[in-house]
């Protein structure tokens, strides 16, 4: 299958690393996986809780603003749609705010995201990945282990979470870090929506 670049992109075989701040160091004991919001109760997971959902395996392209596309990436991880079983979601429940570590804190780092657009394969919580020029391996601590969130390949990467720590459910849309500071709401390579303000997008 041939697939197509995104606009202003270019695709590398490399995996490339990009955050702010530093490195999550991951310790089971404290580590914990935390969906709040808009639910009728909200609930942490552990580490082990979180490890014994059901699997899915989905190979799903990455395309990162700052230009480059890695396509074919095959991940095992946790499907989105299996931690809904733990929360009975308020009515109208439109967003979702997936949260990361940013530099000691474990809720630093979030990107938004419809709530809809994440019921597939290919929205996924993971821990593992290969792809044509690599085995199965972990993802390393600085892709984000031990949990890292990978979104559908119709947002930019940066609404993939590192080192992953909860889901808070909204009624309506919140920009996270990256939207908050001039990026995209709604992220969509295939559109170009890399700035909220798209004469942005002409720098
Ligand atoms: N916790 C956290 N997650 C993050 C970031 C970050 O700074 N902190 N950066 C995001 C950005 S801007 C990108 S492009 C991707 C890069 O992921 P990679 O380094 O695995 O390629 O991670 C995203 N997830
Ligand atoms: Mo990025």
């Amino acid at each position: 299958m041939t697939k197509q670049l995104p606009p202003g992109q270019f695709a590398t075989e490399k995996w490339p690393i990009l955050h702010e701040g530093d490195v999550y160091e991951f310790h089971e004991a404290t580590w914990k996986f935390t969906l709040f919001g808009e639910v009728k109760e909200e609930v942490s997971l552990s580490y082990q809780q979180v490890m014994e959902l059901p699997k899915t395996i989905s190979t799903i392209d990455m395309h990162c603003v700052t230009t480059w596309s890695k396509f074919d990436t095959t991940f095992e991880g946790i499907a989105f749609r299996e931690f809904l079983r733990f929360v009975e979601l308020n009515p109208d429940v439109a967003y979702v705010k997936v949260y990361g570590y940013l530099n000691g804190d474990p809720f630093g780092y979030s990107a938004n995201l419809p709530l809809h657009a994440l019921m597939g394969d290919d929205a996924l919580f993971v821990y593992r990945w290969k792809d044509p020029h690599h085995d199965w391996q972990e993802i390393s601590p600085k892709h984000g282990y031990p949990l890292r969130f990978i979104p559908p390949a119709s947002f930019y990467l940066w609404k993939g979470a590192k080192w992953a720590t909860g889901i808070r459910f909204m009624k309506t849309d919140e920009p996270g870090y990256w939207e908050v500071r001039g990026y995209s709401m709604t992220a969509n390579p295939f559109q170009e929506e890399r700035f909220s303000d798209s004469t942005l997008s002409k720098l």
